[in-house]
């Protein structure tokens, strides 16, 4: 069996006492399965770059970790994946930056993460590169003679051309994009916006069929790969975290109200200004509901070097102080607005014994917490998801409660709906989301994609390296 390469531009080195997330959990039983490893960024910065990779190995998998400088992740990392790439991809016109350095950061990059991967290949390795960082990866790793299949997967949406168009560099992005031999996307309007795009610059030939596109004597599969949780490890997590401090000194607090939770990183794609809004719009156009409920928005920092998170951030604490100075009491707070990080498991008990979780960003990729939420709850006594129609996760959640994350009045009745929703009616709701959930899991995710990659195997000459 080939050994499954995964890169990525941040991994989870193994840490003492640090559990991995939902995502790294699911990568590193793909990596286990084949013997595999693991290489990117340890999320340190130093002085000056070491010029090799540091090596840890642990339950069958290797870890390599390379560290960027202060102008890498100035001009990279802040600058074209997150002041640039980010922003345009999510449809952020305006807050997006564009400049030939951090470009020029980019490229170099993508050239060091493939110049200190090169020396570790195999010859039947299958690579498995993840996100919008390593665009141009597969490119430069065979510029220094790499021929092994390589899969790209893409977590965050594809715009459509008439968006994409705005990065100077578009063309040279998808033209990179085309040296990998698998492009895997959340969502099929994402694949289709990419073959979109791939048509508008080589023309509608280029669209082989349904599921490939061919450029330049390259044939390239295309396709939607929905990513997803492991819905009986939540259902534990979730049990087993009920009973503990934390979830029990929340509950304490509520002093019997009903709980609605929202949890995301502190990023302006995941609608949280205006989803605080629509919250004082609720409990203004319904105030039988004061006092009676508590909305808890666990947020903690991230980024906080770019601008634009000081603007949501000064706007959220704004928000917040505004709605519970209006409607506070001696003993109810309306919003618990926490700037922090919990345990996996802490989450998903939290998560469970909320009656509402409330996903509603304005543009995601696919939206992990939707599907985490569906998955803690208890069957016999589920809480309802309201979700945004900007999330991947809606295509596949269609029985969560539907908003619009602009539509502040719409989204206050859906939250009035939902405190007030049947026992019935939930159940049915969460019994459909638990058949997806159950379908496109977190293993079918990288099953699928890796045999996807694996089906390229002998199409392709066997990996050479550049002498010299
Ligand atoms: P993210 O934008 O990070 O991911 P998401 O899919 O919601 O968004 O995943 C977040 C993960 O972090 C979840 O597992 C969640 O439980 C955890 N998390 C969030 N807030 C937390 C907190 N306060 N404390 C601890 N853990 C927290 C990108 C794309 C998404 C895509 C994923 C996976 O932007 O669209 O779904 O990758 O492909």
């Amino acid at each position: 069996m080939s050994r499954l390469v995964a890169v990525s531009n941040r991994i989870s080195v193994p840490k003492r006492g640090a559990a991995p997330g939902g995502l790294a959990v699911g990568l590193l039983a793909a990596m286990q399965a084949r013997r595999g490893m693991w290489f990117g960024w340890d999320g340190e910065t130093a002085a000056a770059a070491a010029d090799e990779p540091s090596i840890a190995r642990k339950d069958g998998v290797t870890y390599a970790s390379i560290d960027f400088d202060e102008a890498e992740y100035k001009d990279f990392y802040l600058g074209f994946c997150n002041g640039t790439l980010w922003p345009l991809f999510h449809y952020f016109i305006d807050g997006f930056r564009y400049n030939d350095e951090h470009y020029d950061a980019y490229q170099r990059m993508n050239a060091r993460y493939a110049r200190q991967l090169l020396p570790l290949l195999e010859p039947d390795d299958l690579i498995w590169v993840h996100d919008y960082h390593l665009f141009q990866l597969a490119q430069k790793l065979r510029e220094g003679g790499a021929n092994t299949p390589m899969g790209l997967f893409l977590h965050i949406p594809f715009p459509h051309i008439e968006v994409l168009r705005v990065l100077p560099v578009y063309g040279e992005i998808l033209q990179a994009m085309l040296a990998y031999d698998v492009l895997g996307f959340q969502t099929e309007p994402d694949v289709q916006n990419f073959r979109g795009a791939v048509a508008s610059v080589w023309g509608p030939q280029a669209l082989t069929n349904e599921r490939t596109v061919s450029v330049g004597g390259r044939r390239v599969i295309t396709g939607v790969f929905p990513i997803g949780v492991d819905v009986d490890a939540i259902q534990r997590e979730a049990i087993d975290s009920q009973n503990s401090d934390a979830c029990k000194r929340m509950l304490a607090g509520l002093l019997g109200r009903k709980l609605m939770i929202g949890v995301d990183r502190l990023d302006y794609s995941k609608g949280l200004v205006e989803r605080f809004k629509a919250y004082e719009r609720f409990l203004e156009t319904h105030p039988e509901n004061q006092n009676r409920v508590t909305f808890l928005q666990i947020a903690p920092l991230s980024r906080s070097d770019v601008r634009a998170y000081a603007e949501i951030r000064r706007d959220l604490e704004q928000t917040t102080g505004r709605t519970n100075g209006r409607f506070a009491d001696t003993d109810w707070t309306p919003i618990r607005y926490l700037n922090r990080n919990f345990p996996h498991d802490v989450l998903m008990g939290f998560m469970r014994s909320a009656l509402i979780g409330i996903v509603t960003p304005v543009r995601d990729g696919m939206n992990l917490v939707a599907k985490e939420f569906a998955a803690a709850q208890d069957p016999a006594d589920p809480g309802v998801l309201i979700l945004s129609t900007m999330a991947g996760a809606a295509r596949e959640l269609a029985s969560a409660v539907m908003v619009n994350p602009y539509d502040s009045r719409g989204m206050a009745h859906a939250i009035q709906l939902a405190f007030n929703m049947p026992l019935a009616e939930r159940r049915e709701r969460h019994q459909a989301m638990l058949e997806v959930l159950h379908k496109n899991s977190i293993n079918a995710w990288h099953t699928s994609f890796v045999d996807t990659l694996e089906s390229v195997v002998g199409r392709q000459p066997a990996l050479k390296l550049r002498a010299g």
